[in-house]
């Protein structure tokens, strides 16, 4: 594999399949280091819009559309609808949506299909890279069969195959890419010494080699990980507001205790991968073990769980003033799946809105960060019988008790991340119930 001096000099030329979050910013960073990259996405309107130096992503993202308007204008980057472009590439990066089904099974739709194109127009000898995230076993279990039957060459022989999972976050996608740390599977030894040529261009992160499989389990495993420590997390606040404690103040004191690492107990567990990988780790061993890994799936089922929770204490504080929920009017603040964010993906309000709605209440949504629910944070709460605080966003922090309670119709809060203190919201007036503490707190 002649591909390092190549990289070196910046002869090389990149191609990337699949211009969303993390496609779209790996051929900003490539092109911005000096290569030819070529893009390919099958939405027309987004490839327009790159072209035209536009960045489709939107929210705050440093730098982002500022190097992609250079790229575009220099003609580094080039995209296009097709994948004929792709045949003049060395190397491609694969970097489409592999999303789970609601019965937690992956069957890498565009994955497939994203291969199978590339194997019809790729040269001899190219190096192909997954960046998805995929379930282990799937590069060497899919992509390389599906490049294989496309290419009609063989895998080292014909065309090199690698896994560089993608650790993006929205917000710092530019950042991420610049600074984590990357395993490079690769399915030769040459294949990893390539990718750590290449990655070395662009991240300043730690890049280990492994093989794919390998890489496959590292991305969907530190995940996995964060979401069954969020559910311990969970599950441990559920138990404290039973027994009335305050959550915080036990995590606080477990976590003084070497070598602890609590996570926050909240109201639910959303985003584009903590979600998902786990059910791709759980993948690897479906078919050979009886049942999906009993951990994984059950942390999976807590943290799905919270939302309802909330949904519960809504109930349980309307329930004191003898309120029903049918024909209540119920405010919930936050619908972006994470603090100060604008993403909505797997949005856990979206779950509360629905049981709430089931029960025959009208919602009313506010959010600062999506353009959809964004607004005065006291006129949405005119006339409701409650109001929810599901995302800890910045600006609900200094939330004016007094004034929120002049506009409800009914003096009730529910609190779903530790945004108001009990006794302030008592003191205010209110009929309260905070997750993760108890009746008894104060
Ligand atoms: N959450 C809790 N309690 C916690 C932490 C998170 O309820 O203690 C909830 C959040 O509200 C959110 C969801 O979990 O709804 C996910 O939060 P997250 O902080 O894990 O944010 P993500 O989904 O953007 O996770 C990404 C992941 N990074 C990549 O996939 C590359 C994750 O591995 C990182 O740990 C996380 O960013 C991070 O903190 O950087």
């Amino acid at each position: 594999m002649q591909l390092i001096p190549r990289i070196a000099d910046r002869t090389v030329v990149i191609g990337v399949v699949g211009l969303g979050y993390v496609g779209l910013s790996v051929a900003v960073a490539l092109a911005s280091a000096g290569f030819q990259v070529v893009g390919v996405d099958v939405d027309v309107e987004r490839v327009a819009m790159i072209s035209a130096g536009e960045c489709p992503i939107r929210g705050s993202e440093p730098e982002l559309a500022e190097l992609l308007a250079r790229v575009t204008a220099s003609k580094k980057l080039a995209v296009f609808a097709d994948y004929a472009p792709l045949a003049t590439a060395d190397v491609v990066l694969v970097d489409v949506d592999t999303p789970v089904s609601s019965d937690g099974r992956a069957r890498f739709v565009s994955l497939r299909a994203a291969c199978g194109a590339l194997g019809g127009v790729m040269k001899p000898g190219v190096l192909v890279v997954v960046e998805s995230t995929v379930a282990p076993g799937t590069c060497t279990g899919v992509v390389a069969p599906t490049l294989e039957k496309a290419s009609g060459r063989k895998l080292n022989e014909g065309f090199f195959l690698g896994h560089c999972p993608e650790r993006v976050m929205p917000g710092r996608l530019l950042g991420n890419l610049r600074e984590l740390p990357r395993p490079c599977g690769g399915e030769s030894p040459e294949t990893c010494e390539a990718m750590v040529a290449l990655y070395s261009t662009i991240t300043r992160g730690r890049l280990e080699t492994c093989d794919c499989l390998t890489a496959e389990l590292v991305k969907t495993a530190e995940n996995a990980y964060r979401d069954v420590n969020i559910a311990f997390a969970n599950e441990l606040g559920m138990i404290c507001e039973a027994v009335g404690a305050d959550f915080r103040r036990v995590r606080e004191l477990v976590n003084q205790s070497p070598g602890r690492d609590l996570l926050v107990a909240g109201a639910g567990v959303g985003g584009h991968c903590i979600p998902k990988d786990p059910w791709l780790l759980a993948q690897a061993v479906r078919g050979q073990w009886e049942a999906t890994p009993r951990l994984i799936s059950a942390a999976r089922g807590v943290n799905d769980a919270m939302p309802v929770h909330v949904t519960h204490l809504v109930e349980d504080a309307l329930g004191e003033l003898g309120v029903p929920v049918h024909g209540a009017k119920i405010t919930v603040y936050g619908y972006a799946y994470l603090e100060d964010s604008d993403d909505v993906r797997n949005s856990p309000s979206q779950v509360l809105i629905d049981r709430l709605s089931e029960l025959g209440a009208r919602v009313a949504v506010h959010d600062p960060w999506v353009r959809a629910y964004a607004g005065d944070m006291y006129a949405v709460a005119d006339g409701a019988s409650a109001a929810v605080l599901m995302v800890a966003h910045t600006s609900y922090r200094d939330l004016d008790l007094g004034r929120l309670k002049r506009v409800l119709a009914r003096p009730v809060l529910v609190d779903g991340r530790f945004l108001v203190e009990s006794r302030a919201a008592r003191d205010a007036g209110f009929v309260f119930r905070g997750l993760g503490r108890g009746e008894k707190t104060t």
